[in-house]
């Protein structure tokens, strides 16, 4: 899965069009590189973020479904919690509904069990404006997957299969360090959940305050996780550096399906 982002921070430079166009050429540049899925976003899920509309969302991440569903041939990801964004952008051609809020906001169950679209249910704690304040679990494996679990009975409650559903650690989301290190190592006992799961370490700060890294040197360590996450069964990698994690689950399924 290929990160999209399509949050603008500025109006300043050439604008709309070209933003889309850009978008487009990155979307396409990763199905390139061997992306089967595409994750588009348009609300900013950083810490201290401005929160945006669902009006205003929409209209960041629409024309961008509609170009993508037009012009390529990739499963398109829409990273959302707002159930307008999920009906239309179902409507527009989207595939998967990603919500970081495991479908917790108001009418964000019924809207996703409107579209028939597969959903990835995430562990997060909070929000993301409060998530990183002071993070503490009693039993963090057992914690995320009870959340987990909770959610998938309230999706089957509105008619959700269980077989529309990818599971997700939420790795970054209301935890430290030590707490991603953790789950990480311990992923394994999430396919107690009987689902597939999906991981997003790419370049985010387990990697950087494990290796002291910034945010722009942190491909090698995330390299290691994403094969790491596969060698435990993850079955979908969220990343930024598409080709690069291309090769590195090739050269594991090369070996794998060796005598
Ligand atoms: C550097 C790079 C620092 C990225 C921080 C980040 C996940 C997700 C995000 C995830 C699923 C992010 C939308 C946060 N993370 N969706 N979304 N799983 N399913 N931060 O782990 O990439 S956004």
């Amino acid at each position: 899965m290929g990160i999209l982002n399509v949050t603008p921070d500025s109006f300043s430079d050439g604008g709309r069009f070209s933003q889309l166009d850009a978008a487009l050429r990155h979307a396409e540049a990763m199905a390139a590189a061997g992306a089967t899925l595409i994750d588009v976003g348009g609300e900013s899920t950083r810490p201290g973020a401005r929160m945006v509309s669902p009006l205003e969302e929409l209209e960041r991440v629409a024309p961008i479904v509609e170009r993508i569903a037009r012009e390529l041939d990739v499963i398109i990801s829409v990273d959302t919690s707002t159930p307008a964004v999920m009906r239309e952008t179902a409507r527009l051609g989207a595939g998967l509904i990603n919500d970081v809020r495991a479908l917790r906001r108001d009418g964000a169950l019924d809207a996703a069990a409107a579209t028939g679209l597969p959903v990835c249910l995430m562990h997060m704690r909070g929000e993301p404006g409060n998530m990183q304040d002071n993070p503490h679990y009693e039993d963090l494996v057992g914690e995320v997957s009870g959340f987990l679990a909770e959610r998938m009975a309230q999706c089957a409650a509105v008619g959700i299969a269980a077989q529309k559903i990818i599971l997700d650690p939420g790795f970054g989301f209301a935890k430290t360090v030590q707490h991603n290190l953790s789950l990480f190592k311990h992923m394994e006992s999430l396919h107690l959940l009987g689902r597939p799961l999906l991981v997003g370490v790419s370049r985010k700060s387990m990697i950087g305050l494990a290796l002291n890294r910034p945010v722009g040197e942190r491909l090698y360590g995330g390299l290691a996780l994403a094969a790491l996450a596969v060698t435990k069964g993850a079955r979908i990698l969220r990343v930024h550096d598409v080709a690069e994690t291309v090769d590195v689950v090739r050269m594991i399924t090369a070996v794998e399906s060796a005598e």
